[in-house]
């Protein structure tokens, strides 16, 4: 697959679909290493009907399961390698988060730009470190613990 990864190449990698795929792009991509993927966020988002009415917010816990689906899509492409055959998603278990931080709020018409790099990676355990920003202004930070078969 070549990059920048669309929603058609997601979707063969994650099996998350509306209304909860949260990735519509990935434009950088170094297998093992570092990732960086997009969400446009409208206000056309199902949870923007009760978060909040008349106060639109992206729910800071949707800014984090966004950041875990571009590390999903890091590791199934680290592991697809150079073969380009794709298999079925394996499991993928979201085993801790730490140093979580929401620092500014996601509005309608914001661009979330996601960038991961790999701290760890010991066979099926790997540990990202997240941030998302709007423009310049980070929004969100994290550590993601996940299992991934
Ligand atoms: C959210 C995440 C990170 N930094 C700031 C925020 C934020 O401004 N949240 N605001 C929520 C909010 C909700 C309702 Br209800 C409301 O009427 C208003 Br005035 C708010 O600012």
């Amino acid at each position: 697959m070549e990059l920048p990864l669309d929603v058609e190449d997601i979707m063969k990698l994650l099996p998350h679909r509306y209304p909860f795929l949260l990735v519509d792009r990935v434009t950088e991509l170094e297998a093992g290493k570092r990732v960086v993927g997009i969400k446009n966020v409208t206000y056309n988002e199902p949870f923007f009907q009760g978060h909040f009415p008349g106060k639109p917010i992206m729910p800071g816990v949707l800014i984090i399961e966004a950041m875990a689906q571009v590390g999903g899509i890091l590791a199934r492409m680290t592991k697809l390698g150079a073969s380009n055959e794709i298999k079925e998603p394996g499991s993928v278990f979201f085993m801790a988060m730490d140093k979580v931080k929401f620092r500014r709020p996601v509005l309608p018409g914001d661009q979330l730009v996601f960038e991961l790099e790999v701290l760890r990676s010991r066979s099926r355990i790997w540990k990202v470190a997240g941030k998302a920003r709007v423009k310049e202004d980070l929004v969100a930070e994290a550590e993601l613990l996940a299992s991934i078969e």
